[in-house]
């Protein structure tokens, strides 16, 4: 899944692609390099990033979903608001990937009426205080339990279970030991029995571990994403398509294992 964030605000690359025409070539280029799905978004989630209503972020995320779309690439809106959400889907997404796991009450009902993929994500908090010293006592099982049960308020909500993919929610109120044992033990979540997606691409704690600046993170990224895949995790949230691909294609060739890539079920 290739990040196209259409934000002036993004931790790792705020203000790049906030012009649709350039959000629109580089999600070209993530399909062109190996991406088999594009997460497009249109407000940030850093931690302490501000607020985008939404009318303006439907004016940045839609015109891109329209024309990625229109290409034939599998596109996911990265949102949290059901307002957005259907407008996205109407715009051709078929994917809603919800950081905040349904915390908009409106949006299983649009999903359920969609029949559109869902992610549904773990979070402590919101972004504006997550990373205000989190604890848990134990951190792959609280975030199995709210994972199951997000999952029970969306099949409830009438989404169909088995479009449903769920996310630890790497960075999302984590300290770097948090992120490190979710990731260790990304099987418990695997186990949940659906596709389990991983975003740790360029991520501050892969900074803490290696004293690296956001830029310069593919290292520990691409080691994230072969340990979460060799868990289980099925479906990477990156910014480097081709590296990852590539890594992947590599580990394969080791293990025996086949990762589906490039053009899998559009
Ligand atoms: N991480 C980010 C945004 N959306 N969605 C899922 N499902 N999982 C993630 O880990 C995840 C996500 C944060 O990354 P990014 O989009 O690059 O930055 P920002 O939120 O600053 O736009």
């Amino acid at each position: 899944m290739g990040v196209v964030n259409v934000t002036p605000d993004s931790f790792s690359d705020g203000g790049r692609y906030l012009d649709p025409a350039a959000a629109i070539a580089h999600g070209r280029e993530l399909l062109a390099a190996g991406a088999d799905m594009l997460d497009v978004g249109g407000e940030s989630t850093r931690p302490g990033a501000a607020a985008v209503g939404a009318a303006e972020e439907k004016q940045r995320v839609l015109p891109v979903i329209e024309a990625l779309a229109g290409d034939g690439a599998r596109v996911s809106v990265d949102t949290s608001k059901a307002d957005v959400a259907a407008a996205a889907l109407a715009a051709g997404a078929g994917i809603v990937n919800d950081v905040t796991a349904l915390g908009d009450r409106e949006m299983a009902a649009v999903c359920a009426g969609a029949r559109c993929g869902l992610v549904l994500m773990h979070m402590k908090g919101t972004p504006r205080t997550m990373q205000d010293d989190p604890t848990y006592e134990d951190v792959v099982a609280e975030v199995r339990e709210f994972l199951t049960g997000r999952l029970e308020v969306a099949a409830a909500a009438g989404v169909d279970p088995e479009r449903v993919w769920v996310d630890p929610g790497i960075g999302f109120g984590k300290t770097v030991e948090h992120n490190l044992e979710l990731i260790a033990r990304i099987d418990r979540i695997a186990d949940l029995g659906r596709p389990v997606v991983v975003g740790a691409s360029r991520k501050n704690f892969l900074g803490a571990i290696t004293g690296r600046e956001v830029g310069e993170r593919l290292g520990g990224s691409i080691a994230v994403a072969l340990a979460a895949v060799a868990g289980g995790a099925s479906v990477l949230r990156v910014h480097d398509v081709a590296a990852t691909v590539d890594a992947l294609r590599v580990a394969d060739a080791i293990t025996g294992r086949r990762t589906p890539l490039v053009g899998a079920d559009r």
